[in-house]
């Protein structure tokens, strides 16, 4: 790209669509790192590398081994893996993060490459909380900062911590949960930035600073530096932030924010997303740029990654870092090595309605997109679904002669359409579209699935409105995942597709 083009060029926000919420941001030398909660899937923590703020590539997903990531069978939809950090200190990259499953909680973890392999966890038993953050003195001292907020000097090696937690900041009075701390030395100053008022429209991000990392904090008097509650800002639920520096020295935020469409009260499908924002300091205090959908291109250069595939043909030993299952991934239920070019899943028993499925998905990172799968149902039940959570998804399954689709909706389960098909392999698709404006109560999208024919025809079984697969409907933190699963037996799939669209 030339000077001229890229100074025109605007680049799209969120830097990194679909469910990646509670970005944590880390730079080091020309390289950028983000994390992302993750949640009941598994592997844990998707790591995002860029070199230009804007273009992020998957690079790995931190836990991915059963001894970092326990995530037993009763881990409901949105508990698990909670709002990491990400730092650099003394060579070595340092992951915290909270598991909320019950005697897990604070674990941290180092690595030299964030691609991975990291450490096996180190437990923080004796700090209480969510979201952790961690920041290093000059003299070496350790500081876990948690939500609340508080802070207590830890060990990092050995997770020792040197008494209580103590109370810092609260953030607004009256505003609730104030969260995701993260601390940093700027100049002359130690600054507490936070996150205060809930994740859901009231969120906001505030910050405070004094002149040692224990305070006392003194609070910016331009508080919250970022919300966009009450206002009809096509991004929502902007908070969660972590500040970090470009390449030419500015200064810019990560952040999470959701997209609501439709009617009232507006519906968000992809769960909260990893935005940027530019940032300045006047007089000692960040003030935030807006949070739009474009932001002009930066004066360094960009680096766009590899553009991802559109078709995975299963073609390697291991699943490529983007594929998430739910709670685990035990290799005799999930391979790609029993039948060549093939995932081979194997059912324990449950259907999409039990935590236990068998599945394998990947986030739905486009407002309108296609995807599909050829499945082989020969010996066993499975298909193609659409999921936020065990009480809301959609599917289209197949069986050996017959494909159906199938919606859960809270306690409902509806048997929508069924069509029969010939034997054997047979190609399921879903295709999401936001829904024209109609009225108050026009929903977010349509969710139609439907067999495609070898000849490129799509015959849709179902068209379904997409509101039953949002937070506002189904609760919680994440977004809707796209996937394979087996109800019954073993099936195969041959390759997915998945594809953003024009509508
Ligand atoms: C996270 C909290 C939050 O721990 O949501 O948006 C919680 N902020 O900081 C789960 O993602």
């Amino acid at each position: 790209m030339s000077d001229k083009q890229q100074a025109d060029a605007s680049l799209p926000n969120p830097v990194i669509p679909g469910f990646h919420p509670d970005p944590s941001i880390c730079r080091v030398g020309d390289d950028y790192y983000v994390v992302c909660s993750s949640f009941e899937y598994f592997p844990g923590i998707p790591v995002f590398h860029s070199r230009d703020l804007f273009h992020w590539t998957q690079i790995g997903n931190a836990l991915d081994r059963p001894e970092q990531l326990r995530l037993p069978a009763d881990t409901p939809a949105s508990g698990g893996i909670y709002a990491p950090t990400l730092r650099h200190h003394d060579g070595r990259f340092w992951l915290i993060v909270t598991n909320v499953t019950e005697g897990e909680g604070n674990l941290l973890f180092t690595a030299t490459d964030p691609a991975g392999p990291w450490s096996d966890p180190i437990r923080l038993s004796e700090v209480p909380g969510i979201d952790p953050d961690l920041a290093w003195d000059e003299d070496g001292t350790c500081w876990c900062t948690i939500a609340g907020v508080s802070q207590v000097r830890i060990d990092p090696h050995t997770g020792e911590a040197f008494g209580p937690p103590r109370k810092l900041w609260s953030g607004a009075p009256g505003a609730k949960a104030p969260e995701a701390p993260h601390l940093y030395r700027i100049g002359d100053y130690w600054y507490l930035l936070i996150a205060e008022g809930g994740t859901e429209r009231c969120h906001g991000v505030s910050i405070a600073r004094g002149r040692t990392p224990a305070g006392p904090f003194e609070p910016c008097p331009d508080n919250p530096v970022l919300t966009h509650r009450g206002t009809d800002e096509p991004i929502q639920n902007t908070g969660h932030a972590d500040l970090v520096q470009g390449p030419d020295g500015s200064w810019w935020l990560a952040l999470l924010g959701v997209r609501p469409r439709g009617g009232t009260p507006g519906w968000h499908v992809l769960g909260r997303e990893t935005f940027v924002a530019p940032v300045e300091w006047v007089d000692g205090w960040p003030v935030v740029g807006k949070v739009t959908s474009e932001l002009p291109a930066p004066a360094w250069p960009l680096v766009p990654g590899p553009a991802e595939a559109v078709r995975d043909d299963f073609d390697l030993s291991e699943l490529r870092p983007k594929w998430i299952s739910l709670r685990d991934r035990p290799a005799e239920l999930c391979t790609t090595k029993e039948r060549a070019g093939w995932l081979t899943l194997r059912a324990r028993g449950g259907s999409l309605d039990e935590p236990d499925v068998v599945f394998v998905g990947r986030r739905q990172q486009h407002l309108a997109c296609e995807a599909r799968t050829r499945i082989d149902p020969a010996e066993g039940r499975g298909g193609l679904a659409v999921r936020l959570d065990e009480e809301h998804h959609y599917e289209i399954e197949a069986s050996e002669g017959e494909v159906r689709v199938l919606s859960r909706v809270g306690p409902l389960r509806t048997v929508v359409g069924s069509l029969a098909v010939p034997a054997g392999p047979v190609v399921l698709g879903v295709r999401i579209a936001p829904t024209p404006p109609r009225d108050a109560r026009t929903g977010p999208d349509t969710v139609t699935l439907g067999v495609a024919e070898p000849d490129g025809t799509f015959t849709a079984l179902g068209a379904l409105d997409g509101r039953y697969l949002s937070t506002e409907v189904a609760g919680g933190f994440t977004g809707r995942v796209i996937g394979m699963y087996a109800a019954t037996g073993t099936v195969h799939f041959d390759w997915f597709d998945y594809a953003q669209s024009n509508s």
